[in-house]
């Protein structure tokens, strides 16, 4: 079985089943381990270190929880734990079931709560419930046998997974009842249907354990534990013929004292420079935690960035029809209502989902500068126009891009109308110009003659196109006035490219403004789209367009 520790497996489809390996490494004729797992960290560093299967520890459990071996964990809590295990990891668990819960009942329950939680076997000992650990105190009460004997029956007739294994722990020799009354019960145990025995000891040699060993001559497979014993060379227990060892603590053990150590340490020094080169890295920590799969699903899964939106605003001009307003910042910096009139245009587009906005700063640049936003520098902006100021941020013009002036507030419902929109370029174009000066000719604006006049309702099909765009358009043929917002699809970018292009080799790029980019586009053949609205939106080129601003907001 493979295992990466940086791709989590979202299901075990296609592996052995975890209860069929556990059943494998107990009836396997080499010694195998299982290696001592609290949560779901330590389990998954078990497996990373190579080990067949976790041992989950009921001492390292309840100690990782802060409380004592003996049942203070209920357990549903402990079933909790090892749900955590199981997810976060693909080799056989098997679980420290203490006494099973109860009685036979209990531990049917548990059985088939383990198997929904995919733990491929429990281990019950012979003792009274609550539980003590078996290395506090001398002569702890053992079950009674035929008691215990319907429990493993019950835990084998629950299971729901033929596979899954249940270990009958004898407890004889840690009570001091000697190996005869072991094997006794280790004999009915084994005939009740445990599929391994489990016979521990408290002795700091291994005496009595390869004495139940050389007894027991294989009739079923024997685990050890050999936390006391652990000096004895392990080729002792498989020459005596164990099957499974138990590393049982190890991982808490050593948490303990690593933990211990760093927090003394920095306790101590105030200070946690003199811990950092010997910890995990916080990088180990997303890998452990299997970050790069979830990066890799957000690939799959999220919505790419290649259909996110992005924005390029033209802000780079002075605005000097503001007059001393303007002297020491650009109009798109002046406050409207307490914040930059940029700060409201970019918080509209933010609101319509659009993160990406890239803002072309010329005149007095420097002060253009409100977080969360890409700038780009048009250093030559008192000698040329909005088109050499977007040729800046070409590289920005991809995907679906909007192109904003930077001094244009809007209600965010245009927004959303314009997203909406089908075509490769539209424009937002006010049917209403009129009410804002009904005199073309008073100032420069982007007047539009489209393919039709607003209507106040439409039919699917009808799409109105651009025809022609500035401030010359000969009144009767107005249909309204472009408040400078325009989105682009990708092939929209494209024509635009391609048009800069074009401005680049003719000479005309540095001088060419918003209308001749249209213009052009439309000569080429590129068919532009029109969205009417009807008014609630405005520009600040003047103060009476500030005074309205005020009011707008
Ligand atoms: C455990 O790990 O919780 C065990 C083994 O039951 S021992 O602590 O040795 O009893
Ligand atoms: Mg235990």
């Amino acid at each position: 079985m493979t295992f990466s520790s940086k791709i989590q497996p979202l299901s075990n489809a296609g592996l052995p089943s975890k209860a069929q390996a556990l059943r494998d490494m107990l009836q396997s004729a080499e010694l195998e381990f299982l290696m001592e797992a609290h949560d779901g960290l330590s389990a998954k560093i078990v497996q990373e270190a190579g080990f067949k299967g976790i041992w989950a520890s009921g001492l390292s459990m309840s100690a990782a929880l802060g409380v004592r071996d003996s049942n203070e964990a209920s357990w549903t809590q402990v079933l909790e734990m090892l749900e955590f295990m199981s997810d976060a990891t693909n080799i056989p668990i098997l679980v420290d079931g203490d006494t099973g819960y109860g009685n036979f009942n209990n531990m049917r329950r548990a059985v088939r709560k383990l198997n929904q939680r995919n733990i491929a076997g429990i281990c019950i000992e012979d003792k009274l419930f609550p539980k003590t650990n078996s290395f506090i105190g001398e002569g702890q009460p053992l079950a009674d046998i035929d008691e215990f004997c319907g429990k493993i029956k019950a835990g084998k007739d629950s299971q729901l997974d033929d596979s899954f294994s249940v270990v009958a722990r004898v407890e004889a020799l840690i009570s001091g009842w000697g190996l005869e009354e072991a094997l006794k019960r280790a004999t009915a145990y084994h005939e009740a249907g445990a599929d391994a025995i489990l016979i521990h000891s408290k002795k700091s040699e291994p005496t009595e354990i390869i004495a139940f060993l050389t007894e027991w001559a294989n009739r079923c497979p024997v685990v050890i534990v050999p936390t006391t014993y652990y000096d004895t060379p392990t080729d002792e227990f498989r020459e005596a013929g164990a099957s499974v060892a138990i590393w049982a603590n190890h991982n808490l053990r050593a948490a303990i004292t690593a933990m211990r150590e760093v927090s003394r340490r920095i306790q101590r020094e105030e200070s946690v420079r003199g811990v950092e080169a010997g910890i995990a890295s916080v990088k180990d920590v997303f890998q452990l935690a299997g970050n790069d799969e979830l990066a890799e699903a957000e690939k799959r899964y999220l919505p790419s960035d290649g259909d996110a939106v992005s924005a390029i605003v033209l802000a780079a001009s002075r605005g000097s029809a503001l007059g001393d307003l303007t002297a020491d910042k650009p109009k798109c910096m002046i406050d409207v209502l307490g914040q930059p009139s940029l700060r409201h245009l970019t918080s509209t587009l933010n609101q319509g989902g659009i993160r990406d906005i890239t803002v072309i700063r010329g005149y007095k640049k420097e002060v253009v500068n409100l977080p969360s936003l890409n700038f780009v520098d048009n250093d030559a902006y008192d000698s040329t126009g909005e088109i050499a100021s977007l040729s800046r941020a070409e590289h920005k013009l991809k995907g679906t891009c909007l192109v904003a002036y930077g001094d244009i507030l809007f209600r965010h419902y245009i927004l959303d109308q314009l997203m909406q929109a089908d075509g490769d370029i539209v424009l937002v174009v006010d049917s209403l110009w009129q009410q804002k000066d009904p005199n073309p000719a008073s100032r420069v604006r982007d007047l539009v003659e489209c393919s039709a006049p607003f209507k106040t309702s439409y039919l699917d099909d009808d799409t109105v196109t651009l025809q022609r765009m500035g401030p010359d358009i000969e009144k009767s043929k107005i249909n309204g006035e472009w408040i400078g917002l325009a989105k682009f699809s990708d092939s929209g970018c494209d024509a635009v490219h391609a048009e800069l292009a074009e401005m680049e080799r003719d000479g005309s790029l540095n001088s060419a403004t918003m209308i001749d980019l249209f213009n052009r586009l439309i000569s080429a053949g590129q068919k532009i789209s029109v969205i009417y609205v009807t008014g609630h939106w405005l520009d600040i080129d003047n103060a009476a367009d500030l005074a309205e601003a005020q009011m707008f907001l």
